[in-house]
């Protein structure tokens, strides 16, 4: 028998698929198909009496990485249709995290959506310091999907669903946000989920490790990779950066200089539309520690 499946969890060597009928079917990898990733559309065969083999991988839509040990990148999930990129009161976010989140989800070719998390805990005062989620108007007038939440209070997690139905997620952010939490909220029978992943690799499945793709009640699936992106990214290219400012979209390829890197060069179009209040300020000044950085 032959057919095609999706992987909900990958092991390197072996991994679970979901069937189209909803049976979920250990399979070995082969070296010479290439590493199936959490997410992959895969062509499967089984031949009775032995263990079913991947014999294809779809062609991917994206790849979703995160920072190796040496910085590099290194690939954990495929066909992603958005990154929920998380934010709360506490752990205060630093500075351009949001911008640096923001530009990493562009570079991979997915859509960022922006969740404020620990809804209940945002006063007033913490808003008149010069807090990033201050910002988060601004950040919904320049495009991003902006949703509020709370595990714990009004209002809830109810924002959610109607974003996340039929559509396959992951949540990043920093440590303590409450990602977990959300995952918690959102998946009743999370326990459920893992235990069953876990009979059929009969391996155990170390959710506080492995990546695991899980089925929304409301219909989407959710991507939980514990500690994705919570201790940096990987390093991003000048033109990547300036990529990811999507209000610099529209001035990019006008500057005098091919090359302009938007940083003081004379003729550029970037920081004409700065002075001129078409960009906004601090996204400028945002732009240029990262890119300051990205040059360190
Ligand atoms: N007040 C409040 N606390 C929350 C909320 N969500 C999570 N927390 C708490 O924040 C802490 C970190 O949550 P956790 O889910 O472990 O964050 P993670 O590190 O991003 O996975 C825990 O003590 C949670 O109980 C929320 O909406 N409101
Ligand atoms: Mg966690
Ligand atoms: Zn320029």
């Amino acid at each position: 028998m032959s057919g095609s499946g999706l992987v909900l969890v990958s092991h390197g060597s072996h991994g679970l698929a979901e069937l189209a009928d909803g049976e979920r079917l250990e399979c070995v990898f082969r070296r010479s198909v290439g590493r199936p990733l959490c997410g992959d559309r895969v062509e499967i065969a089984q031949i009775e009496n032995q263990s079913a083999v991947v014999t294809a991988i779809e062609p991917r839509r994206n790849e979703f990485v995160r920072a190796g040990a040496r910085g590099n990148k290194q690939a954990i999930a495929a066909n992603l249709d958005q990154v929920l990129v998380v934010v709360a009161p506490t752990p205060e976010p630093s500075r351009d995290l949001l911008e640096r989140y923001l530009v990493a989800v562009h570079s991979l070719g997915i859509r960022p959506v922006i969740v404020l998390n620990k809804a209940e805990c945002l006063t007033t005062a913490e808003l008149m310091h010069d807090s990033p989620l201050r910002r988060l108007d601004e950040y919904r007038e320049l495009g991003y999907p902006l949703l509020t939440t709370s595990c714990k209070e009004a209002p809830g997690i109810a924002a959610l669903p109607p974003t996340l139905e039929a559509q396959t997620s992951i949540l990043v952010g920093q440590s303590g946000v409450g990602k977990s939490s959300l995952v918690n909220a959102l998946l009743p029978d999370l326990e459920l989920q893992t235990g069953a992943l876990s009979r059929v690799t009969g391996k155990g499945t170390h959710t506080t490790t492995t990546t695991v793709m899980y089925t929304l009640p409301c219909g989407g699936r959710l991507i939980d990779s514990p500690g994705v992106w919570e201790y940096g990214l990987w390093p991003m290219t000048q033109q990547e950066i300036a990529d990811g400012f999507r209000d610099f979209g529209a001035f990019q390829g006008h500057c005098r200089f091919n090359d302009c890197r938007h940083a003081g060069e004379p003729g550029c179009a970037i920081r004409e539309a700065v002075d001129a209040g078409k960009i906004r300020k601090w996204r400028y000044q945002s732009y240029t520690r990262l890119l300051q950085q990205a040059a360190a």
